[in-house]
């Protein structure tokens, strides 16, 4: 009888064990798969708030999904900015690319910067304000290709430099003989006067200068000295050219453009115009010109031919020799230049600009 009872209920542990066991067998991997589900969505949650998380795994330090606080009190950006790279391979052939066109057309260049804003402007990094609003200045006709490789890598090099900027691209309406000098001075009548802006450091830019090095900084060095950046181009072996110029890429202040009267708007053809305004920086502004080492400021030229509607300017040496008593009526203050249009790209704004003839 004692032995009958015993016997039973060793049946029904043995059955209650064999179903509890059974049970917690099963659950156990639907607990774990719920604790890494929870681990997981927390993730997605607090950063994303991402509508599939199963099917979409993101990479949390991605700064597409960077949280940013917006603040009106930014601290200004670090005199170097630590995403630069240093020394940029510039090349202007296609098979050292590994891409199929190059250079980028301008809706890949467009595509490439995604925080561009229409008219080629870049309100600066999120986190930081920059010092400067910068303006870039390219007199332009016919140089598309220059055009596409000079916005491929200036965006990246000015983004990385944690500027604030704007291109513009100061393009001859006409197939007249080329005035450098007018074209850069209504760019920077436009600009200056742009709404909403106020923009104080302009840089003049050939089309076909690429900095090699983007720790050579687009940055203006404050109202007692000018910028100028291509003394040292692979095109005359990095040689400091032509002694006294300014050409290529040079930055002023408003106020120190403003001082020498801009640019003289005598000067048709090529040549004349970069040594006139050096007289204007050095006699009129009285100002120092800041040239950084070679070891950063090295351009490459993309190479061309002389254009033919800018010949040498036969004219440019007598010209020189009265600069400083035409400088005070010949420049901004006398500019006769019309903007027939102003198209605002995504890459950048482009004047359509109708010079004065050249008197006869
Ligand atoms: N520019 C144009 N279109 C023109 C002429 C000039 O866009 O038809 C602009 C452009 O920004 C260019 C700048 O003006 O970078 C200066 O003109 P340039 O590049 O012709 O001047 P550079 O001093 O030319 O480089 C030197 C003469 C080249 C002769 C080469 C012979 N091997
Ligand atoms: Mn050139």
């Amino acid at each position: 009888m004692v032995v009958g009872k015993l016997k039973r209920n060793v049946f029904w542990l043995t059955v209650i064990g064999i179903t509890l066991g059974a049970w917690s067998w099963n659950l156990l991997p639907l607990i774990i798969v719920k604790k890494k589900l929870n681990k997981h969505e927390a993730g997605f949650v607090k950063t994303h708030c991402s509508t599939d998380v199963t099917t979409q795994p993101q990479n949390f330090n991605s700064p597409t999904f960077e949280t940013v606080p917006v603040s009106k009190t930014l601290k200004v950006c670090p005199a170097i900015s630590d995403l630069l790279k240093g020394k940029l391979n510039v090349t202007f052939t296609e098979k050292n690319t590994g891409r199929r066109n190059w250079p980028p057309t301008l809706e890949e260049i467009a595509v490439n910067n995604p925080d561009l804003q229409v008219g080629g402007y870049y309100p600066g990094p999120r986190h930081c304000k920059p010092s400067d609003n910068l303006v870039i200045i390219i007199p332009f006709r016919d140089r598309d290709k220059h055009m596409r490789y000079l916005l491929h890598f200036l965006h990246l090099i000015l983004q990385r430099q944690q500027a604030r900027y704007m291109i513009i691209v100061a393009e001859q309406d006409n197939s007249a003989i080329f005035n450098k000098g007018q074209l850069m001075n209504a760019a920077f009548d436009y600009a200056s006067k742009l709404p909403g802006h106020d923009f104080n450091c302009y840089f003049f830019h050939d089309v076909d200068l690429i900095s090699e090095n983007d720790r050579l900084l687009y940055r203006c060095q404050g109202e007692d000295k000018v910028v100028h950046l291509a003394a040292h181009i692979d095109k005359y072996n990095y040689l400091f050219c032509c002694g006294l110029t300014v050409g290529g890429v040079l930055g002023l202040t408003k106020q120190q453009f403003r001082k020498v009267n801009g640019f003289s708007n005598a000067y048709y053809g090529w040549g004349g115009e970069d040594d006139d305004i050096n007289a204007r920086i050095l006699y009129v502004g009285k100002y120092k010109i800041y040239r950084p080492g070679e070891k950063f400021a090295r351009f490459r030229m993309v190479s061309h031919k002389s254009d033919s509607a800018n010949p040498k300017n036969p004219q440019r040496r007598r010209l020189l020799q009265n600069w400083r008593a035409r400088q005070p009526k010949d420049g901004i203050n006398s500019l006769e230049a019309k903007v027939t249009s102003v198209v605002k790209h995504l890459t950048h704004t482009r004047m359509l600009i109708k010079i004065k003839p050249e008197p006869k």
